[in-house]
């Protein structure tokens, strides 16, 4: 059996090193997979194969994602090094950016999604595509959007969504030439001892609004909800620095606490081509640094890809029972 590298369960975050000998079998499935007819990543009879083979992938790699979804640590994320990539033309420039072809890449990150649930698209964003394209785009710098280039606010993935990713997998094509982007992950797991059980009983009120992010073009509707719920202590997370407003002055500083909690919590993940991060959407919240994009083909590109972990939950909001969640 191939074995992997250290999996280090520091406090820091969890990373995975491929040895050689799995990097070269998820190559192989990967290029199986592109190689699927109808080669189109949305269509169902490819995402069968994708499912089928992700039961294919190296036993250790397959442990590590299968543990990730049970428990996803006081991180929140994990990290895994030396996936294939293979060659790649000019990263995209274009607005609503996204994969449609399989490429190895867009292949490799959907038959590790493939393992933690169902991949996921929404209707009101990227046209409901299940690969996304995370490229800076010219004109959009200063936007609250993966397309930017300015700070990212700190956010859970669709905040304002009942059926909001239970995971976002990131991957690296290519990496900013000054190694200046980075995502910023903060874990609720974290942050919670740093609040006051005041601030966490305000928190779990329905005292925030979210309104849908600007990628959704303005479809979906706003939502009045808790910051955090569930266990209160383990509570899972539902903020966006950017889109929820709090709606009376002691939410507004129970929100000021919570931000600052996670400020202090907070990771930096600066991705190499090959590096696949995971956030667990419900208990940690992610963001990315600021960079200066050049638009000259050799610009910081990522594939995003949402899941869930339990689709069926989602299925009055999918039409057909596919992959688009409206
Ligand atoms: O660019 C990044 O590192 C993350 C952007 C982001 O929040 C996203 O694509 O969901
Ligand atoms: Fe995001």
């Amino acid at each position: 059996m191939t074995e992997i590298g250290p999996i280090t369960t520091t406090l820091e975050k969890e990373s995975i090193y491929l040895d050689l000998d799995v990097r070269q079998e998820i190559k192989r499935l990967a290029e199986l997979l592109a190689e699927t007819v109808p080669g189109l990543l949305d269509e169902p009879h490819w995402l069968a194969a994708a499912r089928d083979l992700s039961c294919a992938l190296p036993a250790a790699l397959r442990t590590a994602l299968r543990n990730f979804s049970a428990n996803s640590g006081q991180a929140g994320v994990i990290q895994i090094h030396g996936l294939p990539v293979g060659p790649l033309p000019p990263t995209p420039t274009s607005r609503e950016s996204v994969e449609r072809w399989a490429t190895v890449p867009a292949s490799v990150i959907v038959l590790c999604a493939m393992v933690l649930g169902e991949v996921v698209g929404f209707e009101g964003e990227k046209r409901g595509a299940l690969v996304h394209n995370v490229v800076p785009v010219p004109g959009e710098e200063r936007t609250q959007s993966n397309a930017g280039s300015v700070n990212l606010e700190m956010h859970t993935e669709n905040a304002f969504h009942p059926h909001r990713p239970d995971f976002v997998a990131l991957s690296c094509l290519r990496q900013d030439l000054d190694g200046e982007a980075g995502l910023r992950v903060a874990s609720l797991r974290r942050a919670i001892g740093l609040l006051s059980a005041e601030q966490r009983r305000i928190l779990a009120e329905p005292r925030f609004r979210t309104d849908p992010p600007p990628s959704f073009n303005g479809s979906g509707t706003g939502v009045v909800h808790g910051a955090i719920s569930g266990a209160p202590e383990d509570p899972d997370a539902q903020v966006d620095f950017h889109a929820t407003r709090p709606l009376d002055e002691g939410a507004a500083r129970a929100m000021a606490a919570l931000r600052e909690a996670l400020e202090a919590v907070c990771d930096t993940v600066y991705f190499a081509p090959g590096d696949l991060a995971i956030v667990d959407n419900r208990v940690a919240l992610h963001g990315r640094t600021p960079f200066s994009p050049r638009y000259d083909g050799h610009d910081r590109w990522l594939h995003r890809v949402f899941v869930h972990a339990d689709s069926r939950r989602s299925r009055a909001r999918r039409n057909g029972g596919g992959h688009v969640v409206s």
